[in-house]
């Protein structure tokens, strides 16, 4: 069999793309994740966001296999019998010895049908399992790791499950991918047993990647020098090591999230990835260009409430030049970049004190920790908030009256007096309550690990603890956002939006969703050249400053350059004027379409395409060639100085006058821009409707 081929004419400027088109109803698709329905990390987000797409190629010949938990299924799943007879087949079988298969429609964009495995109902099995899996490799996984023997049992169901369905195809082939190695036991005992199945792994990060980082090793300069047994046997990950790297070499096809974790996984898992498949996102476009400005109008206008409450007493600064900046997610202090970020805070505050500038920097980590509630301060910040406000509301009613009444009789009222007695006291009483002894908390909530805390230990030894003087405020957050909080009551896309730049100046990651997910909200953001996302984005964009996407060097440099760098990087931005930051926003905006699932899932069809021809030589073909964007650049906007120095701190001619509520529409700059990009993403191809939208926005 070999499939149609289909040519992608809408990617202008590339070679044209082919794809083999592949028979799908002669096929079956699984994807096997830990984080199918159970959201954990990025894995979770590379899932949901591609549904769509892969739902839309392959519709009822695509399922997702993950673990059952009863919250999960509550809210996010809606159950119903498997409409493919194999699959109906399997789960019926399974379920009548004594497993707990559940089958329902993933309520996610694109729908699609999962598969989840009580592993708790078939614990019972394990040690029985633990002996299979030991004829297969010879891995023995310690009985007090929890973690890897749920793996081990999530596997041999998996296992099971790909057995009794390959029983029943009927002649069609299957395609099964694995993601991480939470998932990868399936993958080994399928192999193990011969199964007649083409095999996908896709690791997202290595295990020994990850540890090693966190112990702050020079990690990339010795890529080839790690003895690897040796330092996962002594962080006491050994067998979870072997089941990774099991995983990697019996799959037909082996694929990893970027250029730089290919690399890494050549020297931790000694096999070079077949694929690299960058991770997307699933773009919604809104119909008015502006529209995600005005939300980030909106948003930025409720974290300037919080940041009013939490500073009451404190609040002289003046909020129309503050900038909101903030790092988000997995708690892992030096991976994540933390560490050098809070250095580069310090530097930060130096250099606006010294620099007598008016502007004022609120940072928010938003990493959870182990904590015990909010902080009563903080609480009360938001209580003295809101009294204030009930305050200012009830005078200004008074007031208000009054001076409608003096107008009706015909009169301007004595400003002087309109006010009486009463009205003072009550507005002296809300100023006393606004004096506080301490400074604005540096954290929100009561950590339990308070003294050892590496955010806190850090802010401490720096000194940056929100006193006056201070330029840069930080406030750790060590809760995810969520639009019930009664702190801060927005959830995370909200927040981001709201936000000036997202910093994620990250030692160990492999992709990187972060500063993606502000990209395609149009917030710039700062990434590493060690981050999957940042090389990517190096590789495809020519000045990618201007396009608001500061690349800090933590491949090249010391850790001391690259903190300067990235304290350049925030000051530049800092001394930005509104107009600077309104045009930046629109172009970071523009690179959406490069991020976007739509494209990017090419990577994810050749995987397929590959394994197929690996699995099954006699009936499929590989593609002559995989799927590339090399040699795709976008250009310097147009109005961007040539020099990098120059164009660091983006580009439009700076305005002498700081326009207060200028929307300063970019058209003319975008348009020209549009012009010149050769874009394989069909940037040039802007429907007439939305040409015509973009233009009634002019002010
Ligand atoms: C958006 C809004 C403008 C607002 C601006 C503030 O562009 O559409 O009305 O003035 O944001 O930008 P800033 O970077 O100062 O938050
Ligand atoms: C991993 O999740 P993490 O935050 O532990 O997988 C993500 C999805 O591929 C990736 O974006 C991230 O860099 C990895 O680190």
């Amino acid at each position: 069999l070999r499939g149609r081929s289909l040519s992608v004419t809408s990617l202008s400027g590339l070679p044209l793309w082919d794809v083999q088109e592949l028979p799908i109803e002669d096929l079956l698709f699984f994807e096997v994740a830990w984080e199918v329905t159970n959201k954990v990390g990025g894995i979770y987000t590379v899932i949901q966001t591609k549904a769509k797409t892969t739902a839309d190629e392959w519709g009822e010949n695509y399922c997702l296999i993950g673990p059952y938990f009863e919250h999960n299924m509550k809210t996010q799943v809606e159950e119903c019998e498997p409409p493919n007879p194999a699959i109906k087949k399997a789960v019926d079988a399974m379920n009548l010895h004594g497993c707990q298969v559940h089958f329902g429609r993933w309520l996610i964009e694109g729908s699609p049908y999962v598969v989840l495995f009580d592993i708790g109902y078939s614990a019972w099995n394990l040690d029985r399992w633990k002996g299979d899996l030991w004829e297969a490799c010879h891995i023995g996984i310690p009985y007090h790791d929890r973690e890897a023997n749920d793996m081990l049992i999530f596997g041999s169901l998996t296992a099971w499950f790909l057995k009794e369905v390959t029983d029943h195809v009927d002649g069609k082939h299957v395609i099964v991918q694995f993601h991480e190695w939470q998932a990868g036991t399936g993958l080994i005992l399928s192999r193990a047993r011969s199964l007649p199945i083409a095999t996908i792994f896709t690791t997202h990060a290595t295990l020994l990647g990850r540890y090693l980082c966190a112990a702050n090793a020079d990690f990339y300069n010795h890529l080839d020098k790690f003895d690897i047994d040796k330092e996962a046997g002594e962080r006491q990950i050994y067998h979870r090591y072997c089941m990774e790297r099991a995983s990697v070499h019996c799959a037909h096809v082996f694929t990893t999230v970027s250029e730089i974790t290919a690399i890494e996984a050549e020297h931790m898992l000694k096999r070079k990835p077949d694929v690299v498949t960058p991770n997307g996102l699933n773009i919604k476009k809104f119909s008015a260009v502006h529209e995600f400005q005005n939300l980030h109008a909106l948003y930025k206008s409720r974290i300037q409430d919080f940041v009013r409450g939490h500073f009451y007493g404190h609040l002289d600064f003046d909020l129309e030049k503050t900038l909101f900046l903030f790092i988000a997610g997995r708690y892992e202090f030096s991976n994540k970049g933390a560490d050098i970020f809070l250095e580069a805070l310090s530097r930060l505050n130096f250099l606006l004190r010294v620099h007598k500038s008016d502007v004022t920097v609120v940072v928010f980590f938003i990493m959870p920790a182990k904590t015990n509630n909010f902080n009563v301060e903080t609480l009360k910040g938001q209580a003295v908030r809101k009294q204030l406000w009930d305050t200012a509301n009830s005078v200004k009613e008074k007031f208000g009256k009054k001076l409608y009444d003096a107008l009706l009789r015909g009169e301007i009222p004595d400003l002087n007096k309109i006010l009486d007695r009463d009205d003072v006291t009550i507005m002296k009483r809300a100023i006393f309550s606004t004096q506080r002894q301490s400074l604005p908390p540096v954290t929100t909530h009561n950590m339990i690990d308070d003294s050892t805390d590496p955010i806190l230990s850090t802010i401490r030894r720096i000194g940056l603890f929100n006193s006056r003087t201070d330029r840069v405020k930080v406030i750790l957050h060590p809760e995810f956002l969520s639009s019930t909080s009664p702190l801060l009551p927005m959830d995370y896309e909200e927040f981001v939006r709201g936000c000036h730049l997202g910093v994620f100046p990250s030692y160990y990651e492999p992709w990187g969703y972060t500063p993606a997910e502000c990209t395609v909200m149009g917030i710039p953001s700062v990434t590493t050249n060690l981050s999957g996302f940042g090389c990517f984005m190096q590789e495809h964009i020519t000045d990618p400053a201007a396009y608001g996407i500061y690349i800090v060097d933590r491949r090249f440099c010391s850790p001391d350059e690259s903190c300067n760098q990235l304290t350049q990087f925030l000051y530049g931005f800092c001394k930005q004027s509104r107009r600077q930051r309104i045009i930046q926003r629109n172009r970071t905006e523009r690179l959406s379409d490069l991020l976007d699932w739509k494209y990017l899932g090419r990577y994810y069809m050749h995987a397929r395409h590959l394994t197929l021809s690996r699995a099954f030589p006699d009936k499929f073909h590989a593609e002559s060639a995989p799927p590339t964007t090399k040699g795709f650049k976008f250009p310097r906007p147009s109005s961007v100085p040539p020099s990098p120095t120059s164009s660091q701190h983006s580009s439009p001619p700076n305005s002498d006058v700081e326009d207060e509520d200028e929307r300063y529409d970019e058209d003319e700059e975008a348009e020209k821009d549009r012009m010149n990009i050769k874009s394989p993403f069909s940037l040039g191809q802007i429907p007439h409707e939305k040409k015509k939208q973009h233009g009634e926005h002019k002010n």
